[in-house]
């Protein structure tokens, strides 16, 4: 609840970005039904204050405003108090309240009574109105007042009970008088009052939100609406009105197919070895950069969006080189001033989209312009970017968005306790896990550089095809010397260790005996490559595996039980029976996330891991008070080899 209703809004965005990028989107009305109680969720707030939605005007919503949640009749829906939070943030107000028979009703003697008592009535008091036979209702409608009293005695018994539930939503007119007065220029609400089970004997009654029908009561319905229980999906003959209707609608929205433009070719490996020291952060601004230079056509259909942190991620680079999208083209007043480093420069044609510090919002567009291909026939490639330990409140909308179809990568950076000096609020400690579980999606955790380079191409490579699939890639900030990843010089072996890689691991360091093996993921591998020569040195041969997707691995070692289908290569290269050993595993992140690496090969298991958050201080001050440290990797290593 919440979500689907700003879907349009970054539905919207998302096809008008697809149509400055590259072409064939078109435009068009984006609309959204919800519940009343739906505007209780935060995400529906977060999504109408950013500044780009008042400029939206093809988004429209229409709240159906029964009163009713799932518990209650909401005793103080205060529909003014929403109009006005509407309309403070830009948005046209339309309110339907009541039908065409009360409308009439109100003009007549007694008409202006009557509104006042129905208007000042709690929501309650009217719910249980709509369920009182007509002598009750005449008794308790006019609350007091006279010439309502004496307009409610004018009627019969059934127009009676059809005024008092005749309300404007489910008055057809009074709607396309609605929907027929809608402003274009900004985005538009209608209220349109109704009532929950309309027509149904449950109509209105606080308890109808999920009450079925019986048996008889479905079949007096069907004679009412002259349908056939026995035959339900009938249509409308042809002939008559309703079948004409029909076909007439269907000519009306028939739409022609899209044509569908393939996902653009991604090379696999730019070619290159980084030298000296660099972060994992670092290296995804470098290898957008360098994706402009080695195949411009893909790089055209990045798109990437930030939450307000896209300097802090070290994206500046890239959005200097790309530039901001915006609807239409802005001045950059700080394009001369010598001090400015990050150029901002706003227009339609720019490939970063920024929004406010609103994560629901940007998993929302992560979405939506993750599903440009199959919907508009263009594929884009979105990569959302943010602070690790928000995936954890984007996940839901996120998640939601690869179940409705969107393709898009989302990268979480800084991460876990690595951000030591920083203090202890922007730690993540559950996110590999949550990379390993979610489904419709590969996660990634490299270590150096030239990992960060070849898992981000292969997430590219998967996004905007009908067997696609999104990524999460969980990055860091700090300083790692790239030469530690040993980059094979041989083409066929830096090949093999490439696909190794987007496969989930491989081999950083052999011995000739392995006793012991230390499986560590992303920051922390330098402490494992350390700790593995400490290990030699005194006598126990180890073995470092380089974990870059414990999903990966997971999937694979659920397909070589018959358990999933998944390619089961990558545990015969990097976990071969033959050289099974104890293992110790580490990561800057929950320890369980690596522990199924033990049961491959059913080997005593050691995990290192953090379990805690909140703690500041140097790098290694912070590692060794979480046990990840070189010198615990080291007292694991003796333990699990025994010695
Ligand atoms: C985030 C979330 N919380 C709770 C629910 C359970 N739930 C389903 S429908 C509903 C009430 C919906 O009320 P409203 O939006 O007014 O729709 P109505 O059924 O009254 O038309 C609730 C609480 C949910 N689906 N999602």
């Amino acid at each position: 609840m919440g979500i689907g209703a700003t879907a349009p809004i970054w539905g919207a965005v998302a096809r008008r970005y697809a149509e400055a990028a590259v072409g064939g989107a078109g435009t068009g009305r984006q609309y959204s039904l919800l519940g009343d109680a739906e505007l209780d969720e935060g995400a529906v707030w977060e999504a109408i204050l950013d500044p780009v939605v008042t400029e939206l005007g093809e988004v429209v919503w229409v709240v159906d405003l029964n009163r009713q949640s799932l518990d209650r009749v909401v005793p103080n829906i205060a529909a003014s108090r929403l109009e006005g939070m509407f309309a403070s943030a830009g948005w046209q107000v339309l309110t339907v309240k009541y039908g065409r028979l009360l409308e009439r009703l109100f003009t007549r003697p007694g008409g202006s009574e009557l509104r006042a008592r129905i208007d000042a009535m709690p929501n309650p008091e009217y719910q249980r109105l709509l369920r009182c036979p007509p002598a009750e209702l005449r008794e308790r409608l006019p609350g007091g007042s006279a010439p309502a009293a004496a307009l409610i005695a004018s009627l019969d018994d059934t127009t009676l009970a059809e005024a008092i539930r005749n309300l404007g939503g489910h008055d057809l007119a009074a709607l396309d008088q609605a929907y027929a007065s809608i402003d274009d220029t900004r985005p538009t609400v209608i209220f349109a009052y109704t009532i929950k089970g309309f027509g149904l004997p449950t109509q209105g009654h606080p308890q109808n939100h999920s009450a079925l029908l019986t048996v008889e009561q479905m079949s007096s319905l069907a004679g009412q609406l002259g349908a056939d229980l026995a035959d339900p999906w009938r249509r409308f003959a042809p002939g008559t009105g309703g079948g004409q209707l029909c076909a007439a609608t269907a000519e009306r929205l028939r739409r022609p197919a899209v044509a569908a433009h393939p996902a653009p070719a991604m090379p696999a490996d730019f070619g290159r070895t980084p030298t000296g020291t660099a972060s994992t952060q670092a290296a995804l601004g470098r290898v957008l950069l360098d994706l402009t230079r080695e195949a411009p056509e893909a790089a055209r259909r990045v798109v990437t969006v930030s939450p307000d942190v896209s300097s802090s991620t070290n994206l500046g680079g890239w959005i200097n080189k790309v530039g901001v999208w915006s609807a239409a083209d802005r001045v950059d007043w700080f394009a001369d001033d010598k001090d400015t480093v990050l150029h901002w420069r706003e227009k339609p044609t720019g490939q970063h989209i920024e929004l406010g510090i609103a994560e629901t919002n940007l998993v929302g567009l992560l979405g939506e312009l993750g599903t440009t291909w199959s919907r508009w026939g263009q594929p884009l490639l979105p990569i959302g970017v943010l602070y690790d330990p928000f995936v954890e409140r984007a996940l839901e909308p996120w998640s939601f968005g690869i179940y409705a179809g969107g393709q898009s990568i989302l990268v979480g950076t800084p991460s876990g306790v690595t951000l030591a000096p920083e203090g202890g609020a922007h730690q993540s400690i559950t996110t590999p896990s949550i990379g390993l579980e979610q489904p419709g999606c590969v996660s990634y955790e490299p270590a150096f550089a030239i990992d960060v380079e070849w898992t981000l191409l292969a997430a590219l490579a998967r996004l905007g095809k009908p067997d696609g699939s999104s990524a999460y890639l969980r990055l860091s900030t700090r300083p790692v010397d790239q030469t530690l990843a040993a980059v094979p010089a041989d083409p066929a072996a830096r090949e093999r260790r490439r696909r190794q890689a987007v496969a989930g691991a491989y081999y950083l360091r052999r011995t000739d005996r392995p006793q012991v093996t230390i499986a560590a993921m992303g920051a922390v591998v330098t402490e494992a490559v350390a700790a593995a020569e400490r290990l030699s040195a005194v006598g126990i041969p180890a073995d470092v595996i380089c974990v870059t997707s414990p999903g990966l691995l997971f999937k694979a070692l659920l397909a070589r039980q018959g358990r999933a289908e998944a390619p089961t290569w990558i545990l015969d290269q990097v976990f071969p029976a033959a050289r099974a050993t104890p293992l110790v595993t580490v990561l800057d992140g929950h320890p369980h996330t690596l522990a199924f690496l033990a049961t491959i090969h059913r080997v005593p298991g050691i995990t290192l891991g953090v379990t805690r958050f909140g703690q500041s201080g140097s790098l290694e001050d912070v590692y060794r008070f979480h046990g990840i440290d070189t010198d615990s990797i080291v007292r694991a290593g003796l333990d699990a080899a025994g010695s």
